[in-house]
């Protein structure tokens, strides 16, 4: 029988209020036409290990190596800020809104990448470079005035992130898209203040 591989990836999600922002966004970059393929308002995210197929049977060790590291975490925040896109804006193929890389998420995804690497996950090439997809392009066309709108966020701040778990989520690819599932939730440490502290 052949075994199941689930497409999964670490995460953080993101506050409503930051998701609204980009929702808005995503509604004004839609209505350019452009031949570009925008996320869903319901599947931002910031990805901090893409892990493609893995055996069912994996998943658990998986769930627990990463209960492990953000047990041993404290919550820290992250700021949305600036848009971008993956090589540049000028013929770009991944258009994105930029996170900063703070220590505490330089950190985070440093020890999540190379604990994946310990369980037979190759390392990414790339340097990592914190960031929230909003569309993938599909052709080079209409392209100037999702760069004109594009051009208005730059340095501009579309809120703080407080982050209190990390998610592990199961892909499911469709024709109509991507379906993101969370197969676990994983807290970041709770400072237990005792009393008098
Ligand atoms: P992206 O947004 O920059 O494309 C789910 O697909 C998430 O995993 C996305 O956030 C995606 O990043 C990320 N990811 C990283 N490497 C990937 C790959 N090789 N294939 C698909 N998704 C990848």
């Amino acid at each position: 029988m052949r075994r199941m591989a689930i497409r999964s990836f670490v995460a953080l999600e993101l506050s409503d209020e930051v998701r609204e922002r980009l929702t808005e966004l995503l509604k004004r970059l839609r209505q350019t036409n452009a031949a570009v393929k925008w996320v869903e308002p319901e599947n931002l995210h910031l990805t901090l290990k893409f892990l493609g197929g893995v055996p069912e049977e994996q998943i658990e060790a998986i769930v627990e190596a990463l209960r492990t590291i953000a047990q041993a975490t404290e919550p820290f925040p992250f700021t949305v800020k600036g848009v971008g896109g993956f090589p540049d804006l000028r013929r770009p193929r991944v258009l994105w809104v930029g996170v900063e890389p703070t220590p505490p998420l330089m950190r985070l995804q440093q020890i999540v990448e190379q604990a994946m690497e310990r369980l037979g996950f190759p390392p990414e090439e790339r340097t990592y470079h914190p960031h929230i997809t909003l569309g993938r392009v599909k052709a080079m066309v209409g392209l100037e005035k999702v760069r004109a709108i594009l051009n208005e966020y730059i340095g501009v701040t579309f809120g703080s992130v407080p982050v209190k778990h990390m998610t592990l989520f199961r892909s499911d690819l469709s024709r109509e898209g991507p379906t993101y599932t969370p197969i676990a939730l994983l807290p970041l440490s709770q400072h237990q203040f005792s009393v008098g502290e």
